[in-house]
């Protein structure tokens, strides 16, 4: 606890450690970088100093315009932002996603709760639920929500686990389009022991026309595998690992960005949560590398979290 304590002390004026976890003062999990304009707005959900399993009341919010500076902007929305949701616990994997000068948030819930949307004007909130009930409550499968805007301007809402869910956004972004599909192409298969394929965890991005899926694989612990597609709704085909899992870890939950001509992919490890697989503390810390993309689109293979 003294540690800390002096590490807070020491973030409080900023944090500029170039080294993982890049965020020192709280403990953080399941990282959403947004590029807006010049900064990266990084939200993270959020574990309590205490929490034994998962324990988690609200989403933070740091930004940087280097990549190694961080500022803590503190809570930017909480269950509290949902009056139809246990305020005490329950704030997992976020996404935000700007579109026509709005921020939207989309924040889902464990315990067949669903998936909630809080609309903002600023992507430093306030957050504010416009539509007073889940987007989506679909099978109980209903966490990590991660959107893609194609560039024919429809939008795309994907989530699950141990399956991966898709359905399309109406343009406003706080309603849906048709039906809910359950994507079979990654899906693992009951009984096999392959680490590679989808468990949880999806962030889809679009890269040179080509469409890419990093996820949370088969758990635990959770490496961060990829798959890529020609299209926004598959059927996604494995490419290899971003990372494997390592046995320091339990989860993992990937959030990959382009941000000044490089790319990164952010994660979390338990270095200062001190994670065993005995005991299960989910006291996260966010951390993130530098990606390297070939020729071909393919993504190069990298150490698991080193510091
Ligand atoms: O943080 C709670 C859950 O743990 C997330 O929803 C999963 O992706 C895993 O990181």
């Amino acid at each position: 606890m003294k540690f800390l304590s002096l590490i807070t002390v020491v973030g409080f004026f900023q944090i500029s450690l170039a080294q993982n976890p890049i965020i020192q003062t709280k403990f953080t999990a399941d990282p959403a970088p947004m590029v807006y304009k010049d900064t990266v707005f990084l939200y993270t959900s959020h574990d309590e100093d205490d929490a034994f399993g998962f324990k988690m009341k609200d989403w933070l919010l740091y930004t940087s315009t280097d990549m190694v500076n961080w500022t803590d902007h503190g809570v930017v929305a909480s269950l509290k932002d949902f009056k139809w949701t246990d305020p005490e616990n329950g704030a997992w994997a976020p996404q935000v996603i700007e579109r026509n000068g709005k921020f939207y948030m989309y924040c889902p819930m464990p315990g067949q709760r669903g998936i909630g949307v809080l609309v903002a004007d600023s992507p430093y909130g306030p957050f504010k639920d416009p539509i007073g009930k889940p987007l989506v409550k679909n099978s109980g499968d209903d966490i990590d929500p991660t959107v893609l805007i194609d560039d024919d301007g429809q939008a795309y809402l994907y989530w699950g686990n141990p399956n991966l869910w898709y359905v399309k956004l109406n343009e406003d972004m706080i309603s849906i389009n048709g039906s809910i599909i359950k994507d079979p192409s990654i899906a693992k298969v009951k009984g096999s022991p392959d680490p590679f394929h989808y468990q949880e965890g999806p962030w889809v991005w679009k890269r040179n026309n080509q469409y890419y899926l990093a996820y949370a694989s088969t758990c635990c612990p959770e490496g961060i595998g990829y798959a890529m597609s020609k299209s926004a709704t598959g059927p996604w085909e494995y490419k290899g690992m971003i990372m494997d899992s390592d046995k320091r870890s339990n989860g993992n939950h990937p959030g990959i960005i382009d941000y000044k001509g490089k790319s990164y992919v952010f994660g979390f490890n338990y270095n200062i949560g001190k994670q065993t697989m005995s005991k299960h503390y989910e006291r996260r810390s966010v951390s993130v590398t530098e990606i390297t993309y070939n020729a071909d689109g393919t993504i190069q293979k990298l150490p698991f979290w080193t510091t």
